[in-house]
């Protein structure tokens, strides 16, 4: 079980970051060869197409899409390579979440929320995902984002797996802590 865990966090590193690490291609789109994945990635880690099943299968953040014939697989969010897995534009009718550190805070409210080391800023359906997202950090903090204001002047908002939701930036204006916050 641990080695399927590290092997998906190896997986993430080379579909997301750095697929010249193995000097894997991975198209426009995100799209990586699988056949050509799975003999690239035993070069520095055990692994066959049963095992990458398995792991795009039981993934629990939902990660990894194949495509029809599983001839292709992909990340499906949180690239930092020049990649457009196909986001769909959305509207996401109700206040979406930023888990982060607390640690960030006095930045976020200069600067807004910025995509940093990814391509876009990741964005949360709910309170305990967020906070979730946040630990990752350090102690978590959720933060309030004012969808439907951004909506109104124009930002636009993408739909990706699981309740994950993608913008460019989120302006200082749009950003207010969590009220739930205070409870848990
Ligand atoms: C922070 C994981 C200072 C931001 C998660 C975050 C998510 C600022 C950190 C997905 C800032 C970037 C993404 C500013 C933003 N000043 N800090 N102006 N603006 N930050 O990991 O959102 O497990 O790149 O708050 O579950 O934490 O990888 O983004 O704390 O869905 O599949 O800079 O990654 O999914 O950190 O996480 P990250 P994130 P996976």
């Amino acid at each position: 079980m641990r080695d399927v865990v590290r092997l998906s966090r190896y997986l993430c590193r080379v579909l997301r970051h750095h697929p010249e690490e193995i000097d894997l291609k991975v198209d426009d789109k995100g799209w990586a060869d699988t056949t050509e994945l799975i003999e690239k990635v035993n070069t520095k880690k055990k692994i066959d197409m049963e095992t990458l099943e398995y792991i795009v299968e039981n993934d629990q953040k939902g990660r990894y899409s194949f495509n029809e014939d599983k001839t292709k697989i992909r990340v499906n969010y949180g690239h930092s390579i020049p990649v457009n897995p196909d986001y769909e534009i959305a509207s996401p009718e109700t206040i979406l979440y930023h888990g982060t550190a607390t640690r960030f805070l006095d930045s976020i409210f200069k600067k807004g929320i910025l995509s940093k080391g990814r391509n876009l800023v990741h964005l949360s359906k709910d309170i305990e995902t967020a906070q979730i997202v946040g630990a990752r950090h350090g102690e978590p903090i959720v933060l309030e984002i004012d969808t439907k204001a951004m909506e109104q002047d124009g930002y636009k908002f993408y739909k990706s797996v699981n309740g994950i939701w993608l913008t460019d930036k989120v302006p200082v204006k749009y950003i207010s802590i969590a009220e739930k916050n205070i409870e848990i």
